[in-house]
């Protein structure tokens, strides 16, 4: 039996694992300080959700939505790093200037995305963009890390500094340390996850899930975008789609807060991100708040929607 050194000596924690990919120390410590923020907000989700009370806040006040805690939980420790100049969040209408404006990296929030499951138990997420650039400059022009935190039976947490995917898990002395390396897609995965209501989709995307369907795909939805990402990395492979609907051309997602950082993951992991004609990091926001329909996953799916959507 190896003594508890040897069998601890395999973990890699996330600080050790940025510094031996050599990112540079700034962004070492915004990702490790953005990664501790998730405690924060798991104990706040566990804290808030009234089911695990029992019963209404005890003294009546108003309970700020998880969301809007999770926003201030984030900008507080962005705050006072000394490494963020801008924030932006889905949770405000603007930029803001924070810590005096002198930081290098302006860093993008979607604090709790999937807050409305909260209350059925199912996972949900923290979506995070790292950005050298303005914001509107396009992803792939101004991105240098995304990272993503999700809440579920365990805390884990993925990121890319452009190193590659890599995926840790909170541990119970509250260390994040390695569990998959250089997360690797297939060329195809055979399960699908796919938003909007199919009465409101074009006729190119129903032909493109009736394909997918005769191929077998297993349908995996849980309407948590980040939960939904996540089960397509690990299982290396398939696609997640929330297209244009004809009620909403643009879709729902958010270009900047949910897509950019989720394009860049997967990118790094081997696939592909678009919005069913142009790349996604290859998109130039025209607004902060500005939706955009979206196909990601591995490149055989992805590939396959350009084809059945007139590429
Ligand atoms: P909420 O944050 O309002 O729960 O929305 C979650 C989300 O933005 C994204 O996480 C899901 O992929 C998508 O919406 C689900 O949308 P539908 O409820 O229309 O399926």
């Amino acid at each position: 039996m190896e003594n508890i050194s040897d069998a601890t000596k395999h973990f890699i924690d996330l600080r050790r694992h940025m510094w031996i990919a050599g990112i540079e120390v700034d962004l070492r410590r915004l990702i490790w300080q953005i990664a501790v923020t998730g405690k924060y907000i798991s104990s706040k989700i566990q804290e808030s959700n009234r089911k695990l009370a029992g019963l209404e806040n005890i003294y009546g006040e108003e309970q700020l939505a998880l969301d809007m805690s999770s926003d201030q939980i984030i900008k507080h420790q962005l705050e006072f790093s000394g490494f963020v100049s801008h924030y932006a969040s889905e949770e405000r209408d603007s930029i803001i200037q924070i810590g005096g404006g002198k930081g290098k990296y302006i860093v993008t929030a979607d604090p709790l995305d999937g807050s409305s499951l909260v209350n059925t138990n199912l996972a949900i997420g923290t979506i995070i963009a790292i950005h050298r650039e303005s914001i509107l400059t396009g992803g792939d022009k101004s991105l240098v890390a995304a990272m993503y935190i999700t809440y579920g039976p365990l805390i884990t947490m993925i990121y890319s500094a452009g190193n590659g995917t890599h995926e840790f898990v909170l541990n119970r002395e509250g260390e994040y340390v390695l569990s998959e390396e250089n997360i690797t897609l297939g060329e195809r995965g055979d399960i699908y996850s796919i938003g909007g209501l199919r009465r409101d989709w074009t006729q190119g995307h129903l032909d493109y899930i009736r394909y997918l369907e005769s191929e077998g795909y297993k349908l995996r939805y849980s309407g948590g975008f980040v939960p939904d990402i996540n089960q397509i990395l690990i299982k290396k492979g398939g696609i997640f789609t929330y297209p244009t609907l004809k009620s909403h051309p643009n879709g729902k997602l958010r270009l900047i807060f949910e897509l950019q950082p989720m394009a860049f993951l997967m990118e790094q992991a081997g696939g592909m991100a678009t919005d069913g004609r142009q790349r996604i990091l290859s998109i130039q926001p025209k607004a902060l708040d500005q939706r955009c329909p979206v196909y990601i996953g591995s490149k055989y799916e992805v590939e396959k929607a350009k084809a059945f959507l007139g590429d």
